[in-house]
C-alpha cells in the first residue's frame, strides 16, 4: 500500500482507494519466484489476470487511467519487481491497441491479454535507433492492397520471446524523421519474424531482439492511419512515463523500510546507527525525495486523467525524478547495510540493480531533460517566437 497519506491526497477519488487495497492484497500474497525468468514471468501474468487486476492495464472501455496504473505499479514494484514490470507489460505492450485499434483489432487481441493468458510487447527500439525514434530504419511496404511486408530489427525488447502479440514501429514512407512511422499489430506467429537473440540484463525479466524477413500483416492490422506511428509511440509514453516513475517510487519506499529498519536496530560506537547524523541526513533526504516523486508521478497521472491535454512535460519531469531518487535510495540503502548490502541477491543489492534500467527504458533521463527543456521554451516562446527578457 503506498503511504496512507498519500491516498489521502485531492489527486485520488474513493475507487482509486479501493484499487490500491485489492491490488495491496494481491501483493501481500505473491508467492517467491523461481530463477527461470520466463517462467516467472508469465506465472505472475497469469495470477494477475486471474485476479481481474489487467483490467486496468488492458480496459475494455478503451481508456486507460493513469491513476489506476500508477498506484498498482507503486505497490507492486514495492514487494516485487517482477510483478510490476508483469503487469506494466500488459499495458505498454498493449496501449496502442487500446487507444488506437479498430473495435476487430481490440477484440482480437486485448481480452486473452486482460485475462493473464497472452502477453504482449511494445516494439520501437532499434540497434541504431533508440533515443532517437524518428531514426527507426524498419520498414514496412504495402504489398498489393491488403498486406504489409516487414523487414527490419527491434531491440530492448520486453516480454521479447514470451509474447504473443507486438507493436512494431516501422517506417511507411520515402519521409524521413517522424512523419512517416506507422504501427502494427504482429503475432509472435507470424512467418518470418524471429527471436535473434535472448538479452541478459542486471535485473533480469524477458528481453530479446527480433528479426522481421518479410513478415506479413494485413492492412487492417495498421494502428490508425499510416504515417501516425510516431504520434502513437509518445502518445503511449506519455501515459506510461509517470508509471515507470510510480515504479521506482515502489523501489524507493521499499529501499526507506529497510534503510530505517536496519538504521534504528544495528549497533554501531556503543549507539544505534540511526543516532548518527549522517544516517539521519541520509534518511531525511530519501523522506522528501519520496514525497517529491509521489507529489510529481500523481500530479502527472491526475493531469492525464482529468484533462485532454498533452503531458509531455509533466510525465517526463514525473519518471526524470522519481527514478533518479530512487537510485540515491536504493544506493543510501546499501551503504547503511555495509557489507551485507552488496551480497548477491540480498534485498539492498536486488533494489539496487532493479532500479538502474529505470533511469534508461522508455526514454533516458537525458531525454526527459530535452522534453522538459523543450516545453519550458515552447510556454515562454508564447507563439511569438522570441523568449521574454525578465
Ligand atoms: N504526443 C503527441 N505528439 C507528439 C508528442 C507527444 N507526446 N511528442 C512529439 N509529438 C509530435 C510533435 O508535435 C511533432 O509533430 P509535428 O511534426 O506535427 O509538429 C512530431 O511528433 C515530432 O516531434 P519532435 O520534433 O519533438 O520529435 P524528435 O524527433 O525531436 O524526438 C523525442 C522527440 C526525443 C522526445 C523522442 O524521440 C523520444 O521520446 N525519444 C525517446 C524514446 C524512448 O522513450 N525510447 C524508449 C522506447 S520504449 S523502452
Amino acid at each position: 500500500m503506498p503511504d496512507r497519506d498519500v491516498l489521502a491526497w485531492p489527486f485520488f477519488e474513493p475507487e482509486h482507494r479501493a484499487w490500491a487495497a485489492e491490488v495491496d492484497a494481491f501483493a501481500q500474497g505473491l508467492p517467491a519466484h523461481g530463477e527461470d525468468i520466463d517462467r516467472a514471468t508469465i506465472a505472475i501474468t497469469h495470477a494477475l489476470g486471474e485476479a481481474g487486476l489487467l483490467r486496468t492495464a488492458v480496459p475494455e472501455d478503451g481508456g486507460l487511467s493513469v491513476r489506476h496504473l500508477c498506484l498498482a505499479r507503486d505497490i507492486l514494484a514495492r514487494r516485487d519487481g517482477l510483478a510490476d514490470f508483469a503487469f506494466a507489460m500488459a499495458g505498454l505492450g498493449t496501449a496502442a491497441i487500446t487507444l488506437f485499434g479498430s473495435p476487430s483489432l481490440k477484440a482480437e487481441v486485448l481480452p486473452a491479454v486482460r485475462r493473464g493468458e497472452a502477453l504482449a510487447a511494445f516494439a520501437l527500439s532499434e540497434p541504431e535507433a533508440g533515443s532517437d525514434v524518428a531514426a527507426i530504419t524498419t520498414s514496412a511496404i504495402r504489398d498489393g492492397g491488403r498486406t504489409w511486408r516487414i523487414n527490419g530489427e527491434k531491440t530492448w525488447i520486453s516480454n521479447g520471446g514470451i509474447a504473443s502479440v507486438y507493436v512494431v514501429f516501422a517506417r511507411t514512407g520515402e519521409a524521413p524523421g517522424a512523419r512517416s512511422l506507422s504501427a502494427f499489430v504482429v503475432p509472435a506467429s507470424a512467418p518470418g519474424l524471429t527471436v535473434a537473440e535472448r538479452i541478459t540484463v542486471a535485473a533480469p525479466h524477458p528481453l530479446a531482439r527480433l528479426r522481421f524477413a518479410d513478415v506479413r500483416v494485413p492492412a487492417n492490422h495498421c494502428l490508425g492511419a499510416p504515417g501516425e506511428g510516431f504520434k502513437i509511440a509518445m502518445t503511449v509514453l506519455d501515459h506510461f512515463r509517470p508509471t515507470v516513475g510510480a515504479a521506482a517510487l515502489g523501489f524507493a519506499r521499499r529501499a526507506f523500510e529497510l534503510s530505517l529498519a536496519r538504521a534504528t536496530t544495528r549497533r554501531v560506537f556503543g549507539g544505534l546507527l540511526f543516532d548518527h547524523q549522517m544516517t539521519q541526513d541520509a534518511l531525511a533526504s530519501m523522506a522528501t525525495e519520496i514525497d517529491a516523486a509521489a507529489l510529481l508521478v500523481y500530479r502527472a497521472a491526475w493531469l492525464k486523467d482529468t484533462t485532454a491535454q498533452r503531458i509531455s512535460r509533466e510525465a517526463s519531469m514525473a519518471k526524470l525524478f522519481a527514478t533518479e531518487a530512487a537510485q540515491r535510495a536504493a544506493d543510501h540503502c546499501v551503504q547503511l547495510h555495509g557489507g551485507s548490502g552488496v551480497v548477491s541477491g540480498s534485498r539492498p543489492e536486488v533494489l539496487w540493480r532493479e532500479v538502474r534500467a529505470l533511469r534508461v527504458y522508455e526514454g533516458a533521463s537525458e531525454i526527459q531533460k530535452l522534453i522538459i527543456a523543450r516545453a519550458e521554451r515552447d510556454r515562454a516562446l508564447g507563439g511569438t517566437g522570441r523568449v521574454a527578457a525578465a
